[in-house]
This record gives C-alpha cells, structure tokens and sequence, in this order.
C-alpha cells in the first residue's frame, strides 16, 4: 500500500481546528492534529506546500522512517509549525496502522498499562466563592483533580479566569475571536499607534505579579478548607514569574499540597528552575509550548519537573512524544500531558492512546470540547469517575465529518497580549 492522497482541513466549530486526512491506496483514511492556536495557517502552508507533495507514493507504514525524514531533511529542525505539521502527518499514519490491524491504537503501543487516566479539569472563577462553585461542580461530575485559577484583586480579566455562564456551564476559549471584538482598541502598550486596524489585534490584559502572589496563597487555603486534603489541586502560572518570584510562590504554596505548579517561568531559561528546587518541594511541570525532546534534556537530566505538559500535536506526534516520555522514564519522570480545547479531539485522542500505554503516566488534562466541536468531530473515548480512557474502536477513535466541518470557516483568532501596569510586554 502507499499513500495516495493527503487532505489538509481546516474548520472552525467554536474554535480553529487543522485536521490532516490521509488516504492509502487501498482507500483506508487515518487523520492527524496539526492545530497551533492563533497561527493555524502557518501549519496548514506548511503541510500543503512543504510536506503534502514530497509523501504521495511513499509506504504508510514507515512510520519512523518518514518522521526522520520530515524532521531531519528539511535541514530546518523543530520549532512549532513544523512539529505541529510533523505531528499531524505522524498521527494519521498511527491511526492507519491500528486501523490495518483493526485495534485501538494504545494496543499497537504496548497495550493498557492502567484501567483508565486519572484527569483533570478547569476550574476558574473571579471570585474565590466563584472558583468554589466551579470546583463543586467537576467534584459532582467525579472529578478527582482540579487545575484552579481565580481572579486577582485589583486585577482585570486575567487569563484563563472565567466565571461559569449561568446554569453552570464553564465554556472557557483560550483564543479570541478577532471579529468578536471589532471595537478592540488600540494596544496599550508604547507600540500603540492609532486606532486604524486595531479590530485585528489580539485582546490585551493587565498584570501584576506582586498582587498574584499575595492573593494566590488565600485561594488555596480557602479551596483546601472548602474541599479537604484528598482533591488534588493543580495551577498554572502561565509563565509569568521571574525565578525569584516563582521559588516564592512554590514554597507559599506548599502547605496546601498543591499536585503541581505549572509553567511559573518561562520554560526556554531551563537553569532558573534549579533556584525553584532549592527552595520548594511543589512538583513542577512544563512543557506545553516546547516541542521536542531536546527542549526537555536540561529539565530531565537534572529533574528540574515533575510532569512533562506536552501534547502529541505540539511535540512532532506520537512518535515524538514517546520519545520524550522514554527518556523521561529513566528520571522518574511522569506525563500531564497537556489538553485544551486547542489540542483537537484528534490531538486528545493521541494524548489518550500513548497515555494508556506508557508507564511513567501521571495526569491528563481535560477541557472537554464544546457540541459544537463535538458534532465535527465523532469521538470514542469516555470520561467516568475522574477518569478516561481512549475507547475501543479501531485506531484513534475519532472520526471527521467533513460535511459538517465545512459548516465552519476559518476565522482569525487570537491569544491574549499580556502587560505590565507600565505598558511593558510581559510573559504569560
Ligand atoms: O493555546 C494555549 C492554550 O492551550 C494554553 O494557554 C492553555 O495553559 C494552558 C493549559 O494549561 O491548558
Ligand atoms: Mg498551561
């Protein structure tokens, strides 16, 4: 068999999405997740004018081969648009492969290490009686691990916090639409020019790390007081700290017994996690905007984290991110790997499959995908009792509608700018 064609989709059910379809000669179809939020088109160039024609013909079933031969003979390595074009073709060729067998695809993968994903959800709210409710109702729904953002005061809307909409339901998207927001201002920042095709710039917020740091400590007693010691509690710092501050949070934390604190640095300046270590033991994780293995090979070596946060469509596909999760193993190194509404539920179904066959698992985010999604894109897997587990159907699991996906134009959107009080640009 060989690979026939090779259909880059792109549709926009509640939120972008790059799905990769890839057809062998005897006419089975596997797809693949190449979803990069906010430079979606970036991948989908990539694929149809870099990748797409350099593979028809090719046997589907070197795998390995043809992972190698689009990460090294470009000459071009790594980096997000490429990994995420990776990663898509790289999927589609597991999800045939099970498909040809007729097993779900963890199978081909070692087979089930564990009954099902530990998984953990989203919480958020303005306020801590806000957040309390949220985390109420993912207890209620068997959750056994919460992520919890809360509102800052003084603070305005600060990424990742949302009040759930009345009726319960917490729809949080982590990118904005651009057209939603035609009377977006001009940045505030010293770059501001005038307001003249402001409409197409992405939503700004404003931070204080200081202010952060005082209030979150409350949030966690508070949530420990409501909830007792048994909820696992996790958080994210969005890359918002300087090392400093970053040691200081992690240790105000620790009479909480937090799960993990998430990305409190920016993840490229490996060393500055060794002064977070020296002074806390909070488990760290990073890792969702990397997209290698090299990107860890500091972290790891040194065991500087706890969780590796990739998703399979960030870090070059199963392939790559197994990779990763075998040289973390010798570490001690578990996954949480990461699964926003961005990561598609191809992309999650990935997560799910590798997350089911590796032993060093140790968490699956989970912000389930609004029925809107849900109705572009068929899934198999399932949630109960906290956990999930891949399904049983042959390969991913997931299928594409098409017709329904066409349903969806692409529509420009974006993540948040985040800065300073100042004006100054600062990281998230
Ligand atoms: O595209 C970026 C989002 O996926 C990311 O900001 C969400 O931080 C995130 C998380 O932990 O899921
Ligand atoms: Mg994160």
């Amino acid at each position: 068999m060989a690979i026939d064609r090779i259909d880059v989709n792109v549709t926009s059910p509640g939120r972008n999405f790059v799905t990769v379809k890839v057809t062998t000669s005897e006419g089975v179809t596997g797809l693949g997740d190449g979803t990069l939020n906010g430079r979606e088109l970036a991948v989908v160039s990539y694929l149809r004018d870099h990748v797409v024609p350099t593979l028809i013909g090719r046997d589907e079933s070197q795998i390995e081969s043809i992972w190698q031969y689009l990460y090294r003979s470009p000459y071009w390595r790594r980096g997000p648009v490429t990994m995420a074009a990776v990663a898509a073709i790289d999927m589609a060729l597991w999800d045939i492969a099970a498909k040809k067998a007729g097993e779900p695809l963890y199978k081909l993968l070692g087979g089930a290490s564990r009954t099902g994903l530990l998984t953990y959800a989203h919480a958020s709210g303005t306020t801590i009686d806000a957040l309390n409710d949220a985390i109420r109702g993912y207890v209620d729904q068997g959750f056994q691990a919460v992520r919890i953002q809360s509102g800052v005061p003084g603070l305005g809307q600060i990424y990742g916090v949302h009040d759930a909409a009345p009726g319960g339901k917490y729809e949080y998207e982590p990118a904005g639409r651009v057209e939603a927001r035609s009377g977006t201002g001009p940045a505030a920042g010293p770059e501001a020019g005038s307001a003249a095709g402001a409409a197409m710039r992405p939503s700004e917020e404003t931070w204080e790390t200081a202010a952060y740091l005082r209030h979150l400590p409350t949030v966690f007693a508070a949530v420990r007081e409501e909830f007792g010691p048994a909820l696992h509690l996790l958080h994210d710092g969005h890359h918002r700290m300087r090392p400093i501050e970053a040691a200081k949070l992690a240790k105000s934390l620790e009479p909480y017994d937090p799960f993990w604190l998430e990305d409190c640095t920016p993840g490229e300046d490996q060393a500055v996690l060794r002064l977070v270590r020296q002074h806390s033991v909070t488990p760290l994780a990073i890792g969702e905007v990397f997209n290698s293995i090299h990107d860890y090979q500091q972290l790891i070596t040194e065991r500087l984290i706890d969780y590796v946060r990739s998703s399979a469509t960030h870090a070059g596909g199963i392939t790559g991110l197994r990779q990763i999760m075998a040289f973390a193993a010798v570490y001690g190194i578990r996954s949480g790997f990461h699964g926003p509404t961005d990561v598609s539920p191809v992309g999650m179904a990935a997560n799910l499959h590798l997350g089911l066959a590796i032993h060093n698992f140790g968490i699956q985010e989970y912000m389930p995908h609004s029925e809107t999604t849900l109705s572009v894109f068929r899934t198999s897997y399932r949630f109960a009792d906290g956990m999930l587990h891949p399904g049983e159907a042959p390969g991913l699991g997931v299928e594409l509608d098409e017709e329904a996906a066409a349903g969806y134009e692409y529509q420009p959107a974006y993540l948040p700018v985040n800065r300073l009080r100042d004006g100054t640009v600062h990281d998230w």
